[in-house]
């Protein structure tokens, strides 16, 4: 029997009730399958921890979490805690510690899932956005001077490495040549950003001529946000900068219907460190405690720590019960249109993966 260790973080808010979700799926999944086992353990890392402890992990946190095979993740944010120290303290925390460079954002227009694009089809939106996860305005440059003076000043700075471009760009390269139709959008913004931006377009340039079989072309941010609503069929792999990219896949998942169904890994391809895997949504504290929450974006992430794990038939099965859900359309979370609850949602992907056709 496979074994795996899996770090379950909930983190903040719906995380506490999406994960739990996530893991029961996972087990269900597992024992189905029955050739190989996830061993959970579960941290109760965030703001609560925060508030007991003055920090969202513990020291060693990093070292707790390293002999895993996966780390799998729910939100950090709280209404009372300001966002950069529960981002920092805890996600970006563990995605820069683990040098999890490349993070990976499938979209998909499902069946059964009303978007709000009026032409667009399933099949017309199949998109994965590659978010460079080390660099940008989140190498944590910057600071602040003169506080609570008039002439006080805060500076972000966004950096850009040779080495750091040059992964990411051959890691897109890679995942587009391994899709059907070998496309992949470079997107910067070197009108405006003539010095980082310019040498991203630039080793994109070089990089390409290692992929002689991938077709390319590059666009700048604003330019794509109309590309994705208005001819969304004309993109399939993306790579962006960590903030484009982020701002780009919140748009691509409210354009594939919600932002709850959208996952997302945040990987080591080296393999050095475990990569995380989570739904791209945050803590919600909207609707935290109610028990709402849409579980399928923790779920497709599961399906991709799956994959990442070289399980390929249990994630294509876990996929198959999601798809299967979403197209019958008689359990859906009320963001989109239906009256379900997390728990609800859960039960339906468990029985779709009891049914004997997937
Ligand atoms: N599950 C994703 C999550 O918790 N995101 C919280 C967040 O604020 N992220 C900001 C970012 O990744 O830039």
């Amino acid at each position: 029997m496979r074994r795996y260790k899996i770090a379950a973080i909930p983190g903040d808010g719906i995380g506490k009730e999406v994960v739990p979700a996530g893991v029961s799926v996972l087990n269900v999944l597992t024992q189905r399958c029955g050739d190989f086992a996830l061993d959970f353990e579960s941290f109760d890392w965030g703001s609560d921890y925060w508030r007991r402890h003055g920090k969202m992990m513990p020291d060693d946190g990093l070292a707790v979490l390293k002999p895993f095979d996966a780390i799998y993740f729910g939100a950090v944010g709280d209404q009372n805690i300001p966002d950069h120290i529960t981002l920092w303290g805890l996600r970006l925390k563990i995605c820069q510690g683990f040098d999890q460079y490349a993070n990976v954002r499938p979209t998909r227009l499902m069946n059964g899932v009303p978007g709000p694009l009026a032409k667009a089809r399933p099949g017309d939106l199949d998109w994965v956005i590659v978010r460079e996860n080390s660099e940008g305005e989140y190498a944590g440059h910057g600071g602040r001077a003169h506080q609570g003076h008039p002439e006080e000043v805060g500076t972000e700075t966004a950096i850009y490495t040779r080495a750091g471009v040059t992964r990411i760009m051959r890691f897109a390269f890679r995942l587009a040549q391994s899709r059907p139709r070998k496309l992949l959008t470079v997107v910067t913004k070197s009108n405006a950003q003539r010095h980082g931006m310019v040498l991203w377009d630039e080793i994109a340039a070089e990089v390409a001529k290692e992929f002689p079989d991938v077709t390319h072309d590059k666009w700048l941010v604003d330019a794509v946000t109309t590309r994705m609503v208005l001819n969304p069929k004309s993109l399939d792999t993306i790579v962006a900068t960590n903030l484009h990219a982020d701002i780009l896949s919140d748009l691509a998942a409210a354009l594939s219907g919600s932002m709850g169904i959208a996952p997302t890994a945040n990987l080591n391809p080296d393999r050095n460190y475990p990569s995380m895997f989570e739904p791209i949504h945050g803590s919600a504290f909207d609707i935290a405690g109610k028990g709402i929450a849409n579980p399928i974006g923790t779920f497709w992430s599961g399906a991709m720590m799956l994959e990442h794990l070289g399980e390929r038939a249990a994630a294509a099965k876990l996929m198959s019960a999601i798809e299967l859900v979403l197209a019958k359309g008689e359990v859906m979370g009320r963001d989109l249109g239906g009256t379900a609850s997390t728990a609800e949602v859960a039960q339906a992907v468990c029985d779709a993966i009891h049914a004997a056709n997937i």
